[in-house]
């Protein structure tokens, strides 16, 4: 990756290089926007691309209420970017993946958070979650997305003024009811 970034910040030498390199430079002139897009997401592993060895999503963590089910499973089947993304199913009042790292409140920033979504069964949202060092204060959700065959986007804000007592929010992405529901290319950024 830095190789083909340090060749994309110097396109005059690399022209110089003949024309046998103009697919990799192609390739170069094409890297600026989704190495800052990439740069900008302060969401580690948002396509779910990495996996620990237990199974898990590399900086996700699974919580299904106590008493209900649900598997968790990265599936390759037609992801939206890359080639794996994150599918729930079962059959719960919610069930959900929260990122593992928390994110600090700036009050001065707003974050938004986007994601596309799957939902073959039930229903799929996004949202911010608000801690008090370990004190939950309340949630800020996307709309609600109910089944289609297609991938669709859902994007949310934080809501900072309404929670000034904030410490940082968790990103979490959950299905709810008779759910089955793909998750990918989730995005967090800072603005
Ligand atoms: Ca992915």
């Amino acid at each position: 990756m830095s190789f083909l970034f340090r060749h994309s910040s110097r396109p005059v030498s690399a022209w110089r290089c003949g024309l046998r390199l103009c697919p990799l430079l192609a390739a170069c002139l094409c890297l600026p926007a989704a190495s800052e897009n990439a740069r900008q997401n302060l969401l580690k592993n948002g396509g779910f691309e990495s996996v620990e060895p237990n199974g898990t999503p590399t900086g996700w963590i699974y919580i299904t209420p106590p008493g209900e089910t649900a598997d968790y499973k990265i599936i390759t089947d037609k992801p939206k970017e890359g080639r794996q993304c994150l599918r729930i199913k079962g059959h719960a009042t919610w069930a959900a993946a929260i990122t593992a790292d928390r994110f600090p409140i700036d009050a001065s920033k707003t974050y938004v958070l986007s994601g596309w979504l799957r939902v073959i069964r039930g229903q799929g949202i996004i949202k911010f979650d608000y801690f008090q060092g370990d004190q939950h204060l309340g949630q800020t959700m996307s709309e609600l997305l109910g089944p289609g065959a297609d991938w669709k986007g859902l994007t949310v804000r934080t809501e900072s003024s309404a929670y000034p007592a904030a410490t940082h929010v968790i990103v979490t992405i959950a299905g709810l009811g008779e759910l089955e529901c793909d998750f990918d290319a989730l995005v967090l950024k800072a603005q």
